[in-house]
């Protein structure tokens, strides 16, 4: 199920959290929390050379996203091809909402880190534009 384009291509949300003194409970439904039916979920982590590490430097033809610093913080950079910015994703408890046709990179990566992600669809090279000047090009013709 596609998600509903009315909203921006790319957002942060708050995430339910149940804290009690044996420690923080943070859970998220599809269609709900996760605006699509989750298809697929990865984690990256054990980042070597925090400092210079980057990952991402694509973009997603049809895949919708949703990505949470479930343990540290890193940066990512968002391009829709006309505008750019840098969201810190620094707490467990926010999603980032990023959907297709936006160009990602991922950079300072604090120790220990690990960046989960929600996926609207299983794993397919082809849908993956990791060249910039051919993702520009595929935003002019939208
Ligand atoms: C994204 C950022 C946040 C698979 O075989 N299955 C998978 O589910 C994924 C995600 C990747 N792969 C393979 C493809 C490459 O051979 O794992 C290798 C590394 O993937 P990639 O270079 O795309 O990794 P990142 O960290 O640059 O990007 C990943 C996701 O691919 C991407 O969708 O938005 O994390």
């Amino acid at each position: 199920m596609d998600i509903n384009h009315n909203k921006p291509k790319y957002y942060l949300f708050d995430l339910p959290i149940i804290k009690n003194i044996n420690g923080d409970l943070i859970w998220m439904e599809e269609m709900q929390h996760i605006p699509f039916e989750i298809k697929r979920s990865y984690f990256i982590t054990n980042i070597h050379g925090n400092e210079t590490a980057k990952r991402g430097g694509h973009a997603h033809k049809n895949l919708n996203q949703v990505l949470i610093a479930a343990s540290g913080a890193f940066d990512v950079l968002i391009d829709d091809g006309e505008n750019k910015n840098v969201i810190n994703l620094n707490r467990p408890d926010q999603g980032l909402l990023l959907s297709s046709m936006i160009w990602r990179e991922l950079s300072n990566f604090s120790r220990n880190v690990v960046c989960l992600v929600f996926a609207s669809d299983l794993y397919t090279e082809n849908d993956y534009i990791r060249n910039y000047d051919q993702f520009i090009q595929y935003t002019k013709r939208k």
